[in-house]
C-alpha cells in the first residue's frame, strides 16, 4: 500500500498541551513504523526556521505559513507532518491546508481546546503572569486574538483528561479516516 501524505496540524493557546499531545502523536506513529514521521515543534521552529520574528499578526501569519509550506512539502514526498504552533489566525490556517491539498496530501487540523483559565493555571514559563502584569503585550488570550476554527476535524480538551486519551483520540480519527 502506498500512503498519501498527511499533515496533522495542531492549534491552540500557549499551555493548552498542544506540543506534548503531538510529541506524543509522534511517538506512537513512529512505533507503528511504517512512515516517516516530522514533529514541527512549535520551539524549534521559532528557533530554526523563523528566527527573528517577533507576535505581531504579520509575523504570526508568516511564521504559520512557512510551518505550512515545510509541512506540505514533507506531505507531498508522502510522510506525516506534525505542527503545532497557536496559529491564532483562520486565513493562515486555511492557507496551510490549502498548501497541503495542493500537494496531493490530506490535512486534520486538531483544536487543543483547554480553557484559557486552565491554560493561564499552567503558565510553564511564566508568561501569563507576565502579561497579566502589563510587562509583556500582545500575549494571546490575554490581550491577542485567538479565532477559535470552525473547520476542525476534532476538537480536545486537555484539562478533562490525560494525554495518553487526547492521544487516543487523535488515533482514533485517523483510524476512522483511515489514515493509519
Ligand atoms: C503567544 C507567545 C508570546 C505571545 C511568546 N503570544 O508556551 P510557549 O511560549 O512555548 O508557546 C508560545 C509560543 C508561541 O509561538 P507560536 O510560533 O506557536 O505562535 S504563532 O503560531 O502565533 O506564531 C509561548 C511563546 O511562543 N510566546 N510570546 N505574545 N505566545
Amino acid at each position: 500500500r502506498r500512503y498519501r501524505g498527511l499533515v496533522v496540524f495542531f492549534t491552540g493557546f500557549s499551555g493548552s498541551g498542544k506540543s506534548t499531545v503531538a510529541r506524543g502523536l509522534a511517538d506512537v506513529l513512529r512505533e507503528q513504523g511504517d512512515r516517516t514521521i516530522t514533529l514541527l515543534d512549535g520551539d524549534v521552529v521559532r528557533r530554526e526556521l523563523s528566527a527573528g520574528l517577533t507576535f505581531s499578526k504579520a509575523d504570526r501569519d508568516l511564521n504559520v505559513r512557512r510551518i505550512g509550506w515545510v509541512a506540505a512539502e514533507i506531505a507531498r514526498h508522502r510522510g506525516v507532518a506534525v505542527c503545532c504552533p497557536i496559529a491564532p489566525y483562520a486565513q493562515a490556517r486555511a492557507t496551510a491546508r490549502e498548501m497541503a491539498l495542493a500537494a496531493g496530501a490530506g490535512f486534520l487540523l486538531v483544536h487543543v481546546a483547554t480553557p484559557i483559565e486552565v491554560c493561564e493555571q499552567r503558565d510553564r514559563k511564566g508568561l501569563y503572569a507576565r502579561a497579566r502584569a502589563g510587562l509583556l503585550t500582545g500575549m494571546t488570550g490575554v490581550d491577542d486574538p485567538y479565532e477559535v476554527p470552525t473547520d476542525a476535524e476534532l476538537v480536545l480538551d486537555t484539562s478533562t483528561g490525560t494525554v495518553d486519551e487526547a492521544v487516543e483520540a487523535v488515533m482514533h480519527l485517523l483510524t476512522e479516516t483511515g489514515w493509519v
